[in-house]
């Protein structure tokens, strides 16, 4: 049976909605995509919501406000949308009590990191000045690949693309700070930003700073990060 995957909706006071891009590459991994709206939930609704889903996908989308790890927003930050970031913050919490597996996807990355305590860059390239930045904010299409990141020898991205470098596309201008001592990185640009992370705890939960969704269908590496999340959907691996 095909796993069913909820995806997060970007939202804004009109419209909940998700990229086609989304549904199409979890179709195409093999699963059944759902999406499931920002709206304002309690523990129990969420632990209910889960018992009809096998995983979740934290989408892309707008910045991360800065309250939920105790700053004010700076010069920099971009649109946000608090209701979303509570949402998916205790959406996040859920998923770690109930074992359900977590793809983090750009800021579903930085939402897990968040959730467990980390915090952000809230624009890189105006906090990390004197660095050498990369543009981590492409100007090419998303099924291309825009720059490479380090992978973990020891991790299960290394087993998918059995490679110590890989090449990711790129969207975002915010990035992990701290990393959450829950978490542990394992794919880093040659920048040093981190691009990967998975929780210490539970293997099951991870998060890329990329878009495989995007290259889905032109990047085999994606397609197999989708796939490898979509066997965690459907319990096939026991880690
Ligand atoms: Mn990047």
């Amino acid at each position: 049976m095909k796993p069913v995957i909820g995806l997060t909706c970007s939202t804004d006071r009109e419209l909940q909605h998700k990229e086609n891009y989304y549904i199409d590459a979890v179709k195409g991994a093999g699963a059944i995509p759902l999406l499931i709206p920002v709206f304002t939930s309690s523990e129990k609704d969420l632990s209910h919501l889960l018992e009809r889903l096998d995983g979740v996908i934290l989408s892309g989308g707008d910045d991360i406000h800065p309250i939920h790890y105790g700053e004010e927003p700076k010069q920099g930050l971009g649109q946000v949308y608090p209701e979303r970031d509570e949402m998916e913050m205790a959406l996040t919490i859920a998923c770690i009590r109930q074992e359900t597996p977590v793809m983090g996807i750009c800021r579903g990355l930085q939402i897990i990191n968040v959730t467990l305590g980390g915090d952000l860059y809230q624009d890189i390239y105006r906090q990390m000045p004197g660095r050498d930045l990369l543009l981590h904010n492409q100007n090419i299409d998303g099924e291309f690949g825009n720059h490479s990141i380090d992978i973990d020898s020891n991790s299960f991205l290394y087993d998918i693309y059995k490679q110590k470098i890989g090449w990711v596309n790129s969207f975002h201008h915010q990035a992990i700070r701290n990393l959450s001592s829950a978490l542990k990185a394992i794919a880093w640009s040659k920048d040093g930003i981190v691009e990967a992370a998975i929780h210490k705890d539970f293997p099951n939960i991870f998060g890329v700073q990329w878009h495989p969704e995007k290259m889905w269908d032109k990047d085999v590496f994606s397609k197999k990060l989708l796939e490898y999340f979509v066997g965690l959907c459907k319990k096939e691996f026991f880690i």
